[in-house]
């Protein structure tokens, strides 16, 4: 018996594999195994010795088992070891530069815009791209009969044939978030909306969905003062000049009262854009001092609170900054014009790290 158990313990010890395992245990413990012999001699014994002998064999197909199922976890241990070594990759590894994607001129623009207005005490708020009119119009101030409420300009969402309900509509501005933040937080309140505005256009320097961002701050005693200085300060650390000069011209929208479009001195010298000198102007943006129905609409008491609001369009900011020369190149999803006004993912703009171009 300590024969057999010397051999067996020694083959197990031996075994390379799983397969080589199995044989063993057929040899030893198998219906014809060596040891399944021995038990089988038993019966032929003298009562004593069948007692003693019994209790050995099976102790010793006990101690055969127990080897070969420890063999058998060192074998897998060993072969998990092997497959981590061989299947070992660096995640931290860069990518390969020609498989690298690139963030798109409009995701960079939002961005830098939303770095800024951080900077001066905006919060960044999201609303719905598909709109009540209430919220897209009516809390506006934009009645019904008005222009921009027509088939032509608006997208309107289906309704259920006899469903009396005005049809929801795809947002032309980004003015009901500022409506939902103001109902949902209430005065003061300071907050930019970038994001996706729809309307039923399309030419050289309009396409059906663009991206707009508007700015709103409320208080107690906010004025047209606060809404330049704002806009100056913006316009210097978005363009990355020292000096800009704004030109206020006085202008209509439902939403403000008073309402300004803004200028920006500029020069186009030699065909390249130069923000803060020259002769010439460009407008950037529109604003005003929001319309009191508006803040009614919006659950804020317009005889305790007045704020400023202003709109720009983050598609166009982004041409005039990066030199991108047709918005609609924008959604087309050309590789190759991803690729040269794409920035880098790891690029992210702030202002400490300042915000490029
Ligand atoms: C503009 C121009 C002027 C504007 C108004 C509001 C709101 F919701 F607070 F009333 N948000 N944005 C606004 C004002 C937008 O875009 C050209």
């Amino acid at each position: 018996m300590d024969d057999l158990r010397e051999r067996y313990i020694a083959a197990i010890a031996a075994a390379a594999d799983e397969a080589g395992l199995e044989e063993i245990r057929l040899a030893a413990l198998g219906r014809k195994g060596e040891i399944s012999l021995q038990m089988r001699e038993l019966g032929r014994m003298a009562p004593e010795a069948r007692a003693a002998a019994g209790a050995a064999l099976n102790a010793l197909k006990d101690e055969i088992d127990a080897a070969l199922r420890a063999r058998r976890e060192a074998l897998a241990d060993a072969a998990l070891d092997e497959r981590l070594k061989a299947e070992w990759l660096d995640v931290t590894l860069p990518a390969r530069p020609r498989r690298t994607g690139s963030i798109h001129p409009v995701s960079r623009v939002t961005e830098e815009v939303t770095a800024i207005f951080a900077d001066m005490g905006f919060a960044v708020a999201e609303g719905p791209q598909v709109e009540s009119d209430w919220y897209n119009f009516d809390a506006l101030n934009i009645p019904p009969e008005h222009p921009a409420r027509q088939e032509h300009d608006t997208f309107f969402m289906a309704r259920a044939p006899g469903d009396g309900r005005p049809p929801h509509v795809l947002r032309t501005h980004t003015s009901p978030v500022q409506i939902r933040a103001m109902a949902e937080r209430g005065a003061p309140i300071r907050v930019i909306a970038p994001g996706r505005v729809y309307r039923m256009d399309m030419d050289q320097t309009h396409t059906p969905m663009f991206h707009q961002v508007e700015g709103l701050a409320v208080d107690r005693d906010i004025s047209m003062a606060n809404l330049k200085w704002v806009l100056e300060e913006f316009c210097r650390a978005y363009f990355g000049v020292d000096h800009v000069e704004l030109r206020f011209r006085a202008s209509h929208f439902p939403f403000t009262e008073p309402s300004a479009e803004v200028d920006i001195r500029c020069s186009w010298e030699g065909g390249a854009l130069r923000i803060g000198e020259g002769e010439s102007w460009l407008e950037i943006l529109g604003s005003g001092m929001v319309h009191p129905k508006v803040l009614a609409a919006a659950g804020v008491d317009p005889d305790q609170w007045q704020g400023f609001a202003f709109g720009m369009g983050i598609d166009r900011i982004a041409m005039l900054k990066y030199g991108i020369p047709d918005l609609r190149a924008f959604f087309e999803s050309d590789l190759r014009w991803l690729r040269h006004y794409g920035f880098a993912a790891n690029a992210v703009p702030s202002l400490a790290g300042g915000l490029g171009g």
